[in-house]
């Protein structure tokens, strides 16, 4: 049967994330904004390319949440991106509004979906939208460690002089300055990193990647990262409609998991048709413990500044 995308706010994100969507094959997409016209439109010109690309998904723009029932997978990227000189908890009054919003309308009419949330700051914004929708843990998850990690892959890769795609790496914890590039794991097709790299040249990888939003903000000046992010949530949501079980970094709710409870963190996730249906837990350094408590701490504090 055909699966139905959802991806509400038709700005940077969400229509680079449509575009990814019809291209690797995910099923109908439906591209959700407040502005009148604008997903309309970007949903037209998406829709036309399925000759040349040869895909027959539909492709629709609305502004009605009518629009949007029995999707599987709702993704939520409405909301306000950074500028220079702005910090992912800027964002976060004005975005928990737009969310709790978006979330209430999308549960309305899709009350069996895959919740993904993308919109910053991610950590207090998936959350949000899990306290609202009611919804299980397995069905509320946050896009961030598919990024970050692309980004700590890449910048790997390319200290390192492979191919990006033989980069196995992990960051874990916030999506933040606190984020967690696991150092100790990371390998080029099982080699380690660290018999590859000098301590200085890992821990300058590892400093880009954490700052690997704000360099691109910086050159942008006018919003923040799209393409890679975009198509991060629609791995998610490819693993979870093609029911594949891959291993994926995501924002999940702990339960106890690497004895943190009550909060959304990046941790490896085993992704299949329910959503989260497991999380990979693992024996953590006592440095690497530290660490992750750190992105608890800041977390937590964003969770609270949510009023939820
Ligand atoms: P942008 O291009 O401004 O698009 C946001 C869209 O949301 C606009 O089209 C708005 O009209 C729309 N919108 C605003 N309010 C609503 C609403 N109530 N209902 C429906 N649509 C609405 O931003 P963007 O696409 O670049 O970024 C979107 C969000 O994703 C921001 O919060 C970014 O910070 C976040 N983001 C997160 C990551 C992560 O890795 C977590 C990466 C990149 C961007």
């Amino acid at each position: 049967m055909r699966k139905k995308i959802t991806i509400i706010g038709a700005g940077n994100v969400g229509a680079t994330a449509a575009h990814w969507a019809v291209v690797r094959g995910l099923g109908d997409v439906v591209l959700l904004d407040v502005v009148e016209g604008v997903p309309q439109g970007k949903a037209l010109d998406l829709w036309q390319s399925g000759p040349v690309e040869n895909f027959a998904w539909s492709v629709k723009g609305s502004n009605d949440y009518a629009d949007s029932a029995g999707s599987d997978i709702v993704i939520i990227t409405a909301g306000l991106a950074r500028k220079p000189g702005m910090s992912r908890d800027d964002l976060l009054t004005k975005n928990v509004a737009i969310v709790k919003t978006c979330t209430e309308e999308a549960v309305k009419y899709s009350p069996d979906c895959v919740l993904i949330v993308v919109t910053n700051p991610i950590d207090a914004m998936v959350y949000t939208s899990f306290k609202v929708s009611g919804f299980p843990r397995n069905r509320v998850i946050g896009m961030a460690g598919v990024l970050d990690s692309a980004r700590y892959r890449t910048f790997l890769a390319d200290a390192i002089g492979v191919a990006p795609m033989d980069v196995n790496a992990m960051v874990m914890g916030i999506h933040g300055d606190n984020m967690l590039p696991m150092v100790r794991l990371a390998n080029v097709a099982g080699v380690p990193i660290i018999d590859l790299l000098s301590e200085e040249q890992i821990n300058e990888v590892v400093k880009r990647t954490q700052m690997g939003g704000i360099e691109i903000v910086n050159h942008l000046k006018t919003g923040s990262a799209f393409y890679s992010p975009g198509l991060s949530a629609v791995e998610m949501a490819e693993a979870i409609v093609k029911d594949t079980k891959r291993v994926l970094p995501c924002a999940a709710y702990l339960e106890g998991e690497f004895g943190i409870s009550g909060c959304f963190l990046g941790v490896p996730v085993v992704l299949g048709d329910k959503g989260v249906e497991r999380i990979l837990e693992f024996k953590l350094t006592d440095e690497e413990k530290a660490a992750l408590n750190e992105s608890v701490a800041a977390v937590q504090n964003q969770m609270a500044a949510t009023g939820l």
